[in-house]
């Protein structure tokens, strides 16, 4: 079929049809892919790289990737590469990533905490010191899901935290490199580049080789093997969430251009045909004007058969009844991007419990925020904003806690610590706080 004039229609759901709970629930459900014969495969690669090192990294990225290199110096980018490949670029995709680099290091610098100490009356200080990873890794994807922008959202928060060394993993299928990539990881002040990919890449970060350093926590998305060797080799390094499909929910209060929503809505299907799209409101005729600018313009887009797919298995347009029900269906669904394309934001923000990002107004184009409003665009998928949050600088520290215990502090200690140590049965504790007990 010629799919500029393949017809298309918007799948619609109605809160008030009596299957409506159950279509939801189909409409929302995501399998996480987990498939035996991978895991098999991955654990292979895992051990391999564990135990050859360099060689087992040049063998795979030769037999996966089509590279021939004879060391992983061959395979690996520097700085001055970075630098050279941010200074090819045009002036407006040099000034733009700077630019979006610029807001997003702004935004995460608040997200800064601060380290705390507070002193009890008898002189014991208690408090919390925040110290960043040693060294982060992060997976950027090859060929055409290969996103500058994620680059950006994933090293600048790592820098920003004060992560002392990024070092970044790239495949480079047929040898082929993506210089606006490298350009961002340039900007985004990666230290090493190494362009290898797959579990072979992840198993690398994890356990290190002669020459790739073991990091200490791996974030960024990548394809089935990397999900498979991420989840492998947690527990030895820190991962970031394992991210599903990207989707949106739009609510709609009737006043936005359709052919807006309606771009917004695609914006989202276009990443791939698993994205979920869906817009919610209870005007009827609005809807019916979202769905004709849906049909009309979807012929238009250079990637009109991924987003047809996408919007025709897993998008939908819902009416409800009100304002209460739109918000009912926000909570339940726990998007990982809100537009609350509505004239009165401020009055909804309270009631949203659950989103990874909320895109208020008429204004707020999720795209913007992708790319370069400030906040970060890895965001929790899949419902699991119910639990967790966008990727930030807090995922690249962690806390320690802070003891000092005055003379009079111990003493106080020492009898309850006492107490409870001789109801455990552990008298050696209980020793060890009676020695501090001065009488
Ligand atoms: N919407 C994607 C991020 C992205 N969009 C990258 C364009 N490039 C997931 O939040
Ligand atoms: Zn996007």
């Amino acid at each position: 079929t010629d799919s500029a004039t393949e017809s298309f229609k918007m799948p619609r759901l109605d809160t008030r049809d009596e299957d409506f709970g159950p279509l939801l629930e189909v409409l929302l459900d995501w399998e996480g892919v987990s498939d035996a014969e991978v895991q098999k495969r991955v654990s292979q690669i895992i051990e391999d790289v564990r135990t050859r090192g360099d060689a087992a990294l040049v063998e795979l990225t030769r037999r996966f990737d089509r590279v021939e290199a004879d060391s992983v110096e061959a395979l690996t980018l520097s700085p001055e590469r970075l630098e050279q490949a941010f200074d090819s670029l045009p002036d407006a995709q040099r000034e733009a990533l700077a630019h979006a680099a610029q807001r997003i290091r702004s935004y995460h610098r608040h997200q800064k905490p601060e380290s705390w100490q507070y002193r009890e009356a008898d002189g014991t200080l208690l408090g919390q010191q925040i110290t960043a990873l040693d060294r982060a890794g992060i997976y950027v994807p090859g060929g055409k899901a290969a996103y500058p922008s994620s680059v950006l959202m994933n090293a600048i928060p790592a820098h920003v935290a004060g992560v002392r060394e990024i070092v970044m993993v790239v495949p480079t299928p047929d040898g082929v490199l993506n210089d606006l990539v490298l350009a961002a990881a340039h900007v985004a002040g990666v230290d090493h580049v190494f362009t290898i990919g797959g579990a072979q890449a992840i198993a690398a970060l994890a356990y290190g080789t002669e020459s790739v350093p073991r990091v200490d926590k791996i974030v960024g998305p990548g394809n089935i093997y990397v999900a498979t060797a991420k989840r492998a080799v947690f527990g030895q390094v820190g991962i970031d969430m394992i991210a599903g499909p990207s989707e949106i929910l739009v609510v709609s209060d009737g006043g936005t251009d359709p052919d807006w929503l309606a771009m917004d809505l695609f914006s989202q299907a276009e990443h791939d045909e698993d994205a979920q799209a869906i817009l919610v409101g209870w005007d009827a005729a609005h809807l019916d004007a979202v769905e004709a600018a849906i049909e009309r313009l979807l012929p238009t887009l250079e990637r009109a058969p991924i987003v047809r797919a996408s919007l025709r298995s897993r998008g939908a347009l819902i009416r409800c009844r009100d304002r209460d029900e739109a918000l009912a269906l926000v909570n339940r669904i726990a998007p990982e991007h809100l537009e609350l394309s509505v004239a009165d934001p401020e009055s909804w923000l309270h009631e949203v419990r659950h989103a990874g990002a909320i895109f208020m107004g008429r204004y707020t184009a999720e795209a913007l925020g992708d790319y370069c409003a400030g906040p970060n665009h890895v965001l929790p998928t899949s419902g699991t904003a119910r639990f967790s949050s966008p990727l930030g600088v807090y995922d690249f520290q962690k806390r320690s806690s802070i003891i000092h215990c005055s003379a009079k502090g111990a003493a106080t200690l020492g009898r309850t610590a006492s107490v409870l140590a001789r109801g455990e049965a552990l008298t050696a504790h209980a020793r060890s706080a009676e020695n501090r007990i001065d009488d």
